[in-house]
């Protein structure tokens, strides 16, 4: 059934499924188990310094043959390097986020790069298809991190009613159910980040990998939304603290202060406590730990299986 869409197709891969960029998780382990899975590996380029960056650029050609992608994170400060060093190591695809991505096609997509941006909105998709994106994703609000206002179900259809380049939807998709779901809102391809985190090949500190197996449907919350960034995360004594600070006015300053290394320190140190812990409102679907190509044909399986079930209920 997902044998070849326009999504396979443009990206030159088996499985229409891609890995969301995470940042500090998505490295080029991640991604090349993804990629050699049969999806779209993902590298994130977060807030890398472009050292840091280069390395898993040149390291991921070491582990797969496969075509994979890079993220732009259009807030942080590094991503004018990262847009560089994508063209400098002729990264197949480019995704962005948090941002407009207007000078990343204009600099990418000349040189043959498949740029696909995120977007939480109609206008935003409108604007990008415009612009000369070869697809977008588009991401609801039940996604882990920084997130729009709409959810998945409402934008995905929204989108692909829209513009007539491929869709790929993200934001609360973890199985086969929520791929097919996705597939008849409109949608030709999945991106899974919270899924991804569970895979056996992510670098992410084991403590953040149990916080989500052991997460509920109403574990995550939403802060920022007083910045203008709203994030989900898992709820525990970091969101608690920044949303009090939020009700008490604090300023962006003190924001941005008391937020600054919590992601690293949920990733890397394992801090669950005072760690920002993204992840999506799917987390209570993500059961156990398995390898990236096991995921991705488990989920892809299941959604054909239950298409060819469903179908019959139509008749
Ligand atoms: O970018 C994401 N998710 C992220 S980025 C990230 S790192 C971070 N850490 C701390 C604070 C903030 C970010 C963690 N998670 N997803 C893609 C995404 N893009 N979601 C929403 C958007 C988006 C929103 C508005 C894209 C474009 C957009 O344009 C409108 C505008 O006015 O900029």
């Amino acid at each position: 059934m997902f044998g070849s869409n326009r999504v396979t197709k443009l990206l030159n891969i088996k499985y229409p499924v891609i890995q969301g960029a995470m940042a500090w998780v998505a490295d080029a382990d991640l991604a090349a188990a993804v990629s050699n899975g049969g999806g779209l590996g993902i590298i994130a380029a977060g807030n890398m310094p472009p050292e840091a960056l280069e390395r898993e650029l040149v390291k991921i050609r070491t582990l797969t043959d496969k075509p994979f992608g890079m993220n732009v994170m259009l807030l942080s400060p590094t991503h004018n390097d990262a847009i560089e060093l994508a063209a400098r190591h002729k990264v197949p695809v480019v995704t962005t986020g948090a941002g407009l991505p207007g000078k990343v096609i204009d600099r990418l997509a000349p040189l043959g790069v498949t740029v696909i941006p995120v977007i939480a909105s109609v206008t935003h998709a409108e604007r990008v298809k415009k612009q000369g994106a070869a697809a977008v994703i588009a991401e609801g609000m039940e996604a882990g991190g920084h997130i729009g206002e709409i959810t998945t179900m409402a934008l995905t259809a929204q989108v692909a009613r829209a513009i007539d380049i491929p869709v790929i939807a993200a934001g609360g998709i973890a199985d086969g159910r929520g791929m097919l779901a996705a597939f008849a809102l409109g949608a030709e391809g999945v991106q899974m980040g919270t899924r991804f985190v569970c895979a056996a090949e992510c670098n992410a500190h084991d403590n953040f990998k149990k916080k989500i197996i052991e997460a509920n449907d109403r574990g995550t919350v939403v802060t920022g939304r007083s910045l203008g960034h709203p994030v989900r995360c898992i709820k525990n004594k970091f969101t608690q603290r920044f949303a009090e600070m939020e009700d008490y006015h604090a300023t962006i300053e003190e924001l941005d202060k008391f937020g600054s290394g919590k992601l690293r320190a949920s990733v890397v140190d394992g801090d669950m406590e005072y760690g920002s812990v993204m992840s999506g409102q799917i987390a209570g679907l993500v059961m156990k730990i398995q390898p990236a190509r096991e995921i991705i044909e488990e989920v892809t399986g299941e959604a054909a299986r239950l298409a060819a079930a469903i179908g019959g209920r139509f008749e």
